[in-house]
């Protein structure tokens, strides 16, 4: 089995198939130190963190993960406060960043006698309609090399080989939403303990804790703003403004560690399946990060594929692959679903047309379900917090 990506996806994949004695090897561009520090998600769902006990893998975040259940929405109406875990299905998020749980997946998998190729770079997966498929890829060396495999699977995310492999005539599915936030992880201590969307007519700006002295911030922006084109003054006052830090407290500043541009687009491939060749995570679905979905779909896609290809590797039992395409979309056009309702709910319009008015009207009567209904807020509960 060759697996294309050391990401949420390919490792936990891996893990499991490893633990039932099925032979891969990860095929990963970047080198072990890249992986293990890249800062993305932060907040499993209840569901990817009982996944992830299944398989023995989540020691590390049931050690130093964070139970997180509460959010916050600061608007023009004033702000209110959901504690989900009384909602809906009862359930929370546990806060762990997502190098953090990459780090922990990694050395599972080398102490199960996995095997990881640190920057080996796949470039294509040919013959995926055969029996035995190959990759192509450049060796850490530099040198070009082949494996092949019974299976593939396509974890390398939305830029990765196994996404160019596919056949003409996939569909993909794309919204490109024209919002762009700043993406910044701030040397700080969270400033509440919920997470924080403001709705501000100057764009959202969101708060969500990662560790005890580090917080991840989001701020709209206009579509092609730099990353740097913003000092961390200006980023603090904009932050302030925007979830009224003169009326609920300041900000906790720090150093801006990083920033990065996120451009709000989401898209779903299908079928997930080309023969031998199957896509999981972010290389089967972009999801937008409003609402906390992408790792989280990745691990619950990895789970499916591992026991379906255990099932086809060990006794020969195919349903599972065959059903698993279906499988996922079914549940990644529902984070979709969702997520969109997030980003309208997040997002007004900046202009005074028809249209623009309309919208941000529909906006604050969504606002004011979520805050008075309690129907509403159930629903909101069990799809914020699950997958
Ligand atoms: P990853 O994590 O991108 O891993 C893919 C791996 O493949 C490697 N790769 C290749 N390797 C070999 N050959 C090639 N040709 C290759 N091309 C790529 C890459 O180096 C990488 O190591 O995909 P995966 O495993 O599908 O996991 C998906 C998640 O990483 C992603 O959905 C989340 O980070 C999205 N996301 C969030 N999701 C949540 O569930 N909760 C959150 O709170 C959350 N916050 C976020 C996020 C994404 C963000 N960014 C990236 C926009 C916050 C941010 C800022």
């Amino acid at each position: 089995m060759v697996i294309l990506g050391a990401g949420p996806a390919g490792l936990v994949l891996g893990n499991i198939l490893v633990d039932r004695g099925i032979d891969c090897v990860v095929l990963e561009r970047s080198e072990r130190a890249h992986v293990q520090t890249r800062a993305r998600a932060g907040f499993l769902a209840a569901n990817t963190v009982r996944v992830l006990e299944r398989h023995g893998l989540a020691d590390g975040l049931l050690r130093n993960g964070r139970a997180h259940h509460t959010c916050e929405f600061r608007t023009e109406d004033g702000r209110f406060r959901l504690d989900y875990s009384g909602l809906g299905l009862g359930e929370r998020h546990t806060v762990y960043p997502q190098q953090a749980l990459v780090a922990d997946l990694v050395a599972r998998f080398l102490e199960r006698g996995g095997q990881i190729r640190f920057g080996t770079e796949a470039l294509a997966v040919r013959g995926a309609d055969g029996e035995w498929p190959e990759v192509e890829v450049r060796e850490a060396d530099g040198r070009p090399g082949r494996w092949r495999a019974r299976y593939v699977a396509g974890c390398d995310g939305r830029h990765g080989a196994a996404r160019r492999s596919l056949p003409p005539g996939t569909a993909r599915h794309h919204r490109d939403l024209d919002i762009t936030w700043l993406g910044l992880l701030a040397d700080a201590p969270p400033s509440m303990d919920a997470v924080g969307y403001a709705v501000h007519e100057r764009g959202f700006a969101g708060h969500m804790a990662r560790t005890s002295d580090v917080t991840r911030y989001y701020l709209q922006c206009e579509p092609g703003t730099p990353a740097d084109a913003w000092s961390d003054e200006r980023i603090w006052d904009e932050l302030d403004l925007r979830m009224g830090a003169a009326k609920y407290g300041p900000l906790h500043r720090g150093r801006i560690l990083q920033r990065s541009v996120v451009e709000l687009e989401s898209d779903v491939l299908e079928p997930l399946r080309h023969g031998a060749l199957f896509l999981a995570g972010d290389a089967a679905a972009l999801i937008s990060p409003s609402a906390a979905k992408g790792a989280n779909l990745a691990v619950l896609e990895a789970e499916l594929l591992a026991r379906a290809l255990t099932d086809a590797l060990t006794i020969g039992d195919t349903e599972g692959l065959d059903g698993y395409s279906a499988r996922c979309l079914t549940h990644i056009w529902r984070a979709q679903e969702f997520s969109h309702w997030m980003i309208g709910l997040l997002h007004g319009r900046s202009g005074t047309d028809g249209e623009s008015l309309f919208h941000n009207s529909l906006r604050r009567a969504r606002l004011a379900s979520l805050r008075t209904s309690r129907s509403q807020q159930d629903w909101f509960a069990e799809h914020y917090v699950g997958v």
